[in-house]
């Protein structure tokens, strides 16, 4: 499978810039950061849907999904409550090849995130497409787990880790910005970590 490394990491290895400002190391120590209830999804009957500014709109099941040819990520995440986590490996599918099957339309610029629960984030189109955003049910080589997503969760790891939803059921395309659930609440609109785009009004 192919294997993407995260942006950046390889080159910062070992050095402190590695973690981006106001980051620390949490080791192996992965926290749950869960807003609402936590759903419990049977894999089986779980689906993803590519929808909105698209040709094609279209829903994969956990099955269809598989078929997908796999991509991984091997590299750091980083929560805007300040823990990074180094050297992390999830496997799914890139965000791409859905991108591709459904074909989105040239007005399409930003896509809303949903997951099944009602959480929503909203990213550029540009942050989930060039080989930067999967969708993951794997980390460590397991199923991911259901406190961090599982089945399905988005994984956007060079943005703040807010904007990987867990549980992720839908990508709406759109050709505005609108904002999602952190973003109402304060958040930034992208999220760059290395930038702090931690909050509305952060450069
Ligand atoms: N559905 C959903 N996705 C979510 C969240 C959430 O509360 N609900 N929290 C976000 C935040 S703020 C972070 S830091 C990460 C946390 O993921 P983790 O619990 O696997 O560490 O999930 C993001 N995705
Ligand atoms: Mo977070």
């Amino acid at each position: 499978m192919p294997v993407t490394r995260g942006f950046g990491s390889g080159r910062r290895r070992g050095r402190p810039e590695r973690l981006p400002p106001g980051q620390y190391d949490t080791g192996r120590d992965w926290p749950v950061l869960t807003a609402e209830a936590q759903p419990d999804l049977d894999p089986e009957h779980c689906t993803m849907t590519v929808d909105g500014l698209v040709d094609r709109p279209r829903t994969w099941s956990w099955r269809d999904l598989h078929a997908l040819p796999g991509s991984s990520y091997f590299g750091d995440i980083h929560c805007v409550t300040t823990w990074s986590m180094i050297d992390t490996t999830f496997a799914g599918v890139s965000v791409d090849t859905l991108l591709e099957l459904a074909a989105p339309k040239r007005e399409a610029a930003y896509v809303m995130a949903h997951s099944t629960t009602g959480y929503t984030t909203n990213l550029p189109l540009a942050d989930i497409t060039g080989g930067k955003a999967w969708i993951a049910w794997e980390y460590d080589g397991r199923p991911l787990a259901a406190e961090h997503g599982g089945p399905l969760r988005l994984l956007v790891p060079h943005l703040y880790f807010w904007k990987s939803a867990k549980w992720v059921a839908r990508l709406e395309l759109m050709s505005d910005d609108r904002p999602g659930f952190w973003e109402q609440n304060g958040y930034h609109d992208r999220g760059d970590p290395w930038l702090e785009q931690r909050y509305q009004g952060d450069p």
